[in-house]
Parts: structure tokens; sequence; C-alpha cells
């Protein structure tokens, strides 16, 4: 397998903690996503987003999208005790919810602040300044959520560590290149960082 990527994009950088939180490894082809390598025919010929993460099987199977990249690799890796999807009806649900949570209204949010506010795509995007601050805006009042979660519970999703505690901690950490830090406040997220930040596969 060999897994298309930019090791510290927020995309990449999911997949990759991912990996390490379930042990597995797998042979990295650098792409330059802002020399514009992923826009070429041969990569969109891959990539069915034109984007990376982009993992390859052995059999020329290509998949796109980190989720289901993440998805692909638990599953065929040794059964963890506790999976990063969840065990159980219940607690799959909460972590799919906490999942789409955090990413539609926070990372996806801190994407497209990025990404319109610095104009670093400007190569291949309309960019649109005052949507970026819009989309800034929302994150920050996105973030008390977050906190009053915490606030009862050990990580995002419940008492387990999931995957929505990976895209949690690559949003924080991303929402800096846009002048987002967890307010003093906010001490439950700040706590929850910090213990997330201890994690050996974050390092
Ligand atoms: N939903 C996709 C998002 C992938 C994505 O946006 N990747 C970015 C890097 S973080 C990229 O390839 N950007 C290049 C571009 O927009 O041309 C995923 O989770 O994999």
């Amino acid at each position: 397998m060999k897994l298309y990527q930019l090791a510290p994009s927020p995309s990449a950088r999911r997949v990759g903690i991912f990996m390490k939180e379930i042990g597995v490894e797998i042979e990295s082809v650098h792409v330059d996503i802002r020399g514009g390598a992923n826009l070429t025919e041969e990569f969109l010929g891959k990539s069915a987003n034109g984007r990376i993460p982009l993992l390859e099987l052995d059999d020329g199977t290509y998949i796109c999208e980190s989720v289901a990249i993440c998805r692909y690799l638990e599953a065929t890796s040794d059964p963890l005790p506790q999976s990063l999807f969840g065990n159980g009806a219940l607690e799959q649900a909460q972590v799919e919810m906490w999942h789409r949570i955090v990413e539609f209204q926070g990372l996806y949010t801190a994407l497209q602040a990025f990404r319109n506010i610095s104009g670093v795509y400007s190569d291949r995007e309309n960019c649109v300044p005052s949507w970026g601050e819009e989309s800034k805006a929302r994150l920050i009042s996105f973030l008390p959520t977050l906190n009053t979660q915490l606030a009862s519970h050990k990580f995002i999703a419940g008492e387990h560590f999931s995957i929505a505690d990976i895209t949690l901690f690559v949003l924080i950490n991303f929402a800096k290149n846009i002048d987002v830090e967890i307010p003093e406040e906010l001490n439950h997220l700040a706590l929850w960082f910090k213990t997330v930040a201890a994690r050996p596969s974050v390092q």
C-alpha cells in the first residue's frame, strides 16, 4: 500500500495520527499540493476528490477521503479492544454524531477561513476574504459547544478516545493558522487538549 499525502496538512494529519493509534505503517508518497501536483491529469485519474490523502492498495484500488481511509485501515488491521469508531450501536452512533459535528462546524469551517483569508489556493479557486472572516467568526462561536460536552465527558464522544478526538485535535492545532486559540474560559476544552497532546500518536 502507498499513502499519497502532505504530512503537515490537516487531512493527512488525521490519517497519520489514526495510523499511529492502530499501529499501522504505510509507505508515504509526498504530493506537492501547493505546487498543484494534485491537479495533474495523472493524480486526478487516481483520486476521486482530487485531493490528499489518497490510499493506493496493492491491487491498484484507490481510496480518498481521510475518514474512508481510516475506516479501511482499521477494518483490515488486528482488532483493537476499543475501536476508534466506537464499540456497539450506541457508542458508534455517538462517535459518528460528534465526528460530524466537529468536522462540519469545526474543521471545514476552519479550512474555509484559512483558504479564503490567506488565498493560498487562489490559483485554483475564487477566494472570498469576507467568507473567510465569517467562517472564522463561526468557528470561534462553535468552541463553547465543545467545552460544554467536555465538561461532563472525558473525550468528545464520551468516555473513550475516538476518531472524533483525532479530528478535534487536528482542528485546534490548525486553527492557530487563523489566529484562533482556545479561550481561557473554555477550561474543559483546554484540559482535554492537554490530555490528547500527551498521546504518543500525536507527537
Ligand atoms: N474531505 C477530504 C478533504 C481533503 C482535503 O481538502 N485535502 C487538502 C489538504 S488538507 C488538499 O488536498 N488540498 C489541495 C487542494 O485543495 O487543491 C478528506 O477528509 O480527505
